[in-house]
């Protein structure tokens, strides 16, 4: 039985990646695509992904719009790894049309609408679509049957010496969505870091040819040099799929229980994911982090996947 899952996002580049992956991979049930405000604005990323389903041919999975700014605090966005599109270094063709709820709404019916146990929730941007749907209807966490979100670390940051971006930005959601008591994985830096697009793997995308392998590669080479001059990196890391590769099969991330927390006071710490390495886990911790990534199985998904599409778009064409 493929996972069902709702994506919420904010594309850019990584995230552009984890759609493809959770469209293509046949072990995925992708549900509902939702977007927030983020890497860019709620406008530019959710015309992104729209753009992103038509270069996918993912025309039948709706995608909605959420939240323009995060809980509290003000809209940051990230141009220096994105864009000023969000997604810069690739043409964006014609979007598909959005659903017009909003994204919050779409998260409950989906889950109100399933079996409990049913669905999985994987945000890969900031929170704030996920913590208003809890509030909204408490009783998703109960329904939801985990959540697998790309944000956070146990070592580094990327927004401060100790944050992460997602967390960083509406760390008030963050901390909504790490203490309600469903299972949580942090897929963080600490694992994320570790899917690098290497010269090796872009060299492997290219193998194949094609307009979705050439897509990749475009997002790839922009953002190897906003990584490059924004964060001092050699090689991008490619985030955000790493939740739904983690979905497809468990073995490509190794995870820890433990407990985490999110920092909301700190002068220098506000958005740290806090996670308690000191003693083992109780039986009712629901959190754990993701800490070691399988490099090549992982990248074989994603190529994969970028395959997959092709052969898909190319039988439509064939059809016409
Ligand atoms: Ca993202």
């Amino acid at each position: 039985m493929p996972r069902k899952i709702i994506l919420d996002c904010d594309p850019g580049h990584d995230d552009a990646v984890a759609m493809l992956l959770a469209h293509a991979n046949p072990n995925i049930e992708l549900l509902a695509v939702t977007t927030v405000g983020g890497n860019q604005t709620l406008e530019k990323v959710t015309n992104n992904a729209l753009s992103l389903a038509t270069v996918y041919g993912m025309q039948d999975v709706p995608i909605a719009a959420g939240c323009t700014r995060p809980l509290l605090r003000p809209v940051e966005t990230a141009p220096d790894c994105h864009g000023d599109s969000g997604l810069d270094g690739v043409e964006l063709p014609e979007p598909v049309a959005l659903d017009p709820r909003h994204a919050v709404d779409v998260i409950i019916e989906t889950v109100m609408s399933h079996a409990p146990g049913e669905i999985t929730l994987v945000p890969t941007g900031p929170l704030t679509n996920i913590a208003l749907a809890v509030r909204k209807e408490p009783r998703i966490v109960e329904r939801v049957r985990e959540v697998v979100l790309m944000g956070g670390g146990y070592h580094v940051g990327n927004w401060s010496a100790v944050a992460e971006f997602n967390i960083k930005v509406d760390p008030e959601a963050a901390h909504i969505v790490f203490n309600e008591p469903w299972p949580v994985t942090m897929v963080g830096l600490d694992l994320t870091h570790q899917a690098l697009a290497t010269d090796a793997i872009s060299a492997k995308i290219a193998d194949l040819g094609g307009p979705v392998a050439d897509f990749v590669l475009g997002l790839f080479t922009f953002f190897r040099k906003a990584y490059q001059d924004a964060q001092g990196f050699e090689f991008p890391p490619v985030h955000d799929p790493c939740t739904v590769a983690y979905l497809i099969d468990p073995q490509i991330v190794e995870t820890v229980k433990v407990p985490i927390d999110v920092e909301l006071n700190g002068t220098l710490t506000t958005g740290m994911t806090v996670a308690d390495f000191r003693a083992p886990a109780g039986p009712d911790c629901h959190t754990q982090a993701a800490t070691k990534l399988d490099f090549d199985r992982f990248w074989d998904l994603v190529i994969d996947s970028i395959d997959r599409v092709q052969k898909d778009l190319a039988a439509k064409e064939d059809r016409k």
